[in-house]
């Protein structure tokens, strides 16, 4: 009885250590599983920690890099566009220049070529001008000989009087005078009166009036008609009978006319001659040498 007690008891001991040891690993191994849970969950809060640590150091630094990746994509494109604008503007302005030095260039060209045109033109006139200036050299030269024999002519408002000395009838004083390239003088107004009346010096003398070829109808020697007269009182009074007109101014035979008068062509009295000067300045071939018969 003892034994089986015994061994009852042995066999309960036994399972009741074997319980106990089952136990003991259940606990181990629930014990393990918890530490390993719980290292695991420490694990997984450390790496979480970590993460949360790091992970906002890790964006920033990314957020930075991209924004300032973009920025400087902005910039560069915002700095390709003004270089672009730049190009363009640039090339517009030198378009732009290059027409306008088109048009200036072509302008000065006209400018030249007129300019050339009228260097043509000028010394074209130059030497027309050198021409003219020889030819009044020479007429000057001409009329300086000329006037070597002036002794006895008048110059006066552009023209040579001859008082004469001797009387001739009106037909031979007018020859003396045209043999000079002169003439009788004409008397076209009141001042070329007064001159004929100083140099006539008291005397009667000839002018180239006359109406011989129509009775009444006064022409002057170069055809023309009478337009300033100065006749004395009552004159002309010869009809057909005088034709030829003289002035007097106080002469000793008439000391009471002042003026003209008609009187016969054939009678005997002093004259004078007048000569324009443009008829000296007439080429030298072309007239009668002038006062060298003086
Ligand atoms: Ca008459
Ligand atoms: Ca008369």
């Amino acid at each position: 009885m003892s034994g089986l007690e015994n061994y009852g008891m042995d066999k309960g001991s036994m399972m009741d250590s074997e319980d106990r040891i089952e136990k003991a690993v259940d606990i181990y191994i629930s014990a393990e599983a918890v530490r390993d849970m719980k290292h695991k969950k420490n694990t997984e809060d450390f790496n979480t920690e970590t993460m949360k640590t790091k992970t906002p150091q890790h964006t920033g630094s990314d957020c930075v890099r991209n924004r300032s990746s973009r920025a400087a994509a902005v910039c560069l494109g915002l700095l390709c566009v003004l270089l672009l604008t730049a190009v363009i503007v640039l090339c517009v302005h030198i378009h732009t220049l290059s027409t306008n030095y088109t048009e200036e260039r072509d302008q000065i060209r006209i400018n030249i070529t007129n300019l050339k045109e009228e260097r043509d033109e000028l010394i074209i006139n130059k030497k027309n001008l050198t021409n003219e200036r020889d030819q009044l050299l020479n007429k000057n030269k001409n009329l300086t000989n000329e006037l070597q024999f002036h002794d006895g002519w008048t110059y006066y408002q552009s023209s040579f009087y001859y008082l004469s000395n001797e009387e001739k009838s009106w037909t031979e004083s007018r020859r003396y005078c045209t043999a000079r390239g002169a003439d009788l003088i004409i008397i076209n107004n009141k001042e070329e009166q007064d001159f004929v009346k100083n140099i006539s010096n008291g005397t009667s003398v000839w002018i180239g009036l006359t109406d011989s070829e129509v009775e009444g109808r006064w022409k002057w020697v170069d055809g023309s008609s009478l337009n300033s007269s100065f006749w004395w009182s009552g004159e002309p009074n010869g009809r057909s009978s005088q034709n030829c007109v003289l002035t007097v101014d106080h002469d000793r035979r008439w000391p009471y006319i002042l003026g003209w008068l008609d009187d016969p062509c054939d009678r005997a009295y002093q004259w004078i001659c007048e000569k324009n000067i443009s008829q000296l300045i007439l080429p030298y071939e072309h007239h009668t040498p002038f006062l060298k018969q003086v």
